[in-house]
């Protein structure tokens, strides 16, 4: 069991109140790791840390001074050093977090290291506005925020850490981090090796600890002017609440509740294959999981009982067999609430198939392991169908026709992504224009290009994500009018 500690100015520090808190692994039920507790003297140093990188009034300090080239070589080298200790970080993300070690070597890590490498690119692509005047001439100059503040989640913790520290730094921000407790490895390690690859003390810093304490006091610090969050839709009210009256920067990436769309003119097989992909991926915990599954009703027998059948063959087991598709979901505590949704299923009327917890013999009995459901036979606007569930369980709904899909998929508080499955084109296209989402998908789900928009709309979030929109996030355009 190792004892982790803050990342703060370049080195290692203890808690400043000596508290830890265990990190369990949700597979076995073992506490795997100490994590510091933080609190508002660990983020006070860690601001000060990141300040002093970015130097005084005369922006003097060692980050500022970095020129774009160099802050280009140094995402790269983050990449690589990521990519040479991509198979020690997938089992260490798999531990944390009970996710399949496959899952975690095949998306998680590949991606951490494609979001350094992606914006090393973006960065040297870069390009600003000119607007010439009789006489005068005007440019666009992106300046850094200053240090922001990045709180994370437990679903995908090196993946969308990487996804704010990447932009943050390649803008020529210093960062100070807080990580989910229940995840906080591959953090502890992506801190270390920033400092690893050259750079500067305090351009990367992490703090530990519980979200309504260091996370709080990360986003009520005032000389924190940005905060990039990603959790869960309550969460972010509360940051955002906090953050407004401070005029701070806000970019909020929260819960969804995402429909796959199934029109009667498509292949079966590939449109199951699809909608199961997007149910249980990561065990559900991801937020554009498809979680309610719209079919049209003159396939939808066929295609409920295929789902069904292949759902309930889905391997749950051992996070460290190739061989598994479902591992543990994060937590006891995560799969009581999953498992309290599929109680208010069955009161809603619904009949739910799987969902049980697996016995997996005396390594795994303590584990947080639930088999995917499938619910079928609820109202749409139920409490199940409408609220986040986060975990392994979808629910499957009939539709008659075009307009009723669409009311059906936009008849929720979230607004993530949706997926969309037919083969008529124009249909296609009409229905992803209407569906309120931030992220459309036809005939296929999580195909990522790092430079597309990327975040939700109505609960699901503010702000967007990704290529030249993380980059506008984390500077501020400044003009510069030049009579000549
Ligand atoms: O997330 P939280 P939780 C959804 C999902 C899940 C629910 C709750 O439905 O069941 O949210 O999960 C930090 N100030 N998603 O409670 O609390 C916290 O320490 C500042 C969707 O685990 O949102 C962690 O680092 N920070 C989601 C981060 O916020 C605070 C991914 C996220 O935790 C804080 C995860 C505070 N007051 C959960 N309170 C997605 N969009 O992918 C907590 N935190």
């Amino acid at each position: 069991m190792s004892t982790l500690s803050h990342w703060i100015g370049g080195e290692a520090r203890p808690p400043a109140g000596g508290e830890f808190i265990d990190d369990v692994g949700p597979a076995t039920g073992a506490v795997i790791a100490r994590v510091p507790r933080g609190d508002r003297r660990d983020v006070d140093a860690a601001v000060q840390a990141a300040r002093a990188a970015l130097g005084g009034p005369a922006h003097d300090g060692p980050l500022a001074k970095l020129t774009l080239e160099e802050r280009a070589k140094l995402l790269e080298a983050t990449a690589a050093r990521l990519e040479a200790r991509k198979d020690e970080l997938a089992q260490l993300e798999s531990l944390d977090t009970g996710k399949p070690v496959s899952t975690a070597a095949t998306i998680d890590i590949p991606r951490a290291v494609s979001n350094f490498k992606f914006f090393a690119g973006a960065l040297r692509h870069d390009r600003s506005d000119c607007f010439p005047m009789d006489g005068a001439l005007n440019y666009a100059l992106r300046r850094p925020l200053g240090v922001v503040g990045l709180v994370t989640p437990w679903n995908l913790p090196l993946y969308l850490l990487s996804w704010k520290a990447a932009p943050a730094l390649a803008m020529g921000n210093a960062v100070v981090a807080k990580p989910s407790e229940l995840t906080p490895l591959t953090a502890s390690a992506l801190a270390s090796l920033l400092s690893e690859v050259g750079w500067p003390a305090g351009a990367f810093n992490l703090v530990h600890g519980l979200g309504p304490e260091a996370g709080q006091a990360l986003v009520e610090h005032p000389r924190v002017p940005a905060i990039s969050f990603t959790g869960g839709t309550a969460t972010g009210a509360r940051v955002a609440a906090t953050a407004a009256p401070m005029f701070k920067k806000l970019s909020l990436e929260l819960g969804g509740k995402n429909p796959t769309i199934v029109f009667g003119d498509v292949d079966l097989d590939v449109a199951v294959a699809g909608a199961i992909r997007a149910g249980f991926t990561n065990q559900g915990q991801v937020c554009l999981c498809g979680s309610r599954v719209l079919v049209e009703r003159r396939i939808f027998d066929r295609f409920q009982d295929a789902f069904v059948q292949k759902v309930l063959a889905l391997r749950t087991g051992d996070p460290r067999d190739p061989k598994t598709d479902l591992g543990a979901l994060v937590s006891l505590a995560h799969r009581d609430k999953v498992e309290g949704f599929l109680r208010l299923a069955r009161e809603e009327g619904g009949t739910v198939h799987g969902g049980v917890r697996p016995d997996l013999g005396p390594g795994l009995k303590d584990g947080a392991f639930l088999t995917p459901a499938v619910v079928t036979g609820l109202e749409p606007d139920c409490r199940t169908a409408t609220e986040e569930i986060f975990g392994p369980v979808v629910t499957l709904h009939p539709f008659d026709d075009e307009a009723e899909a669409v009311a059906l998929a936009n008849g929720v508080r979230y607004g993530l992504s949706a997926s969309i499955w037919t083969k008529d084109l124009g249909r296609a296209h009409r229905v992803a224009a209407q569906v309120e989402a931030g992220v459309v998908w036809v005939n296929t789900w999580l195909l990522r290009d790092l430079r597309t928009p990327f975040g939700g709309v109505k609960d699901s979030g503010v702000g967007r994500e990704g290529g030249a929109h993380s980059l506008d996030f984390f500077s501020e355009w400044k003009n510069v009018c030049v009579k000549l």
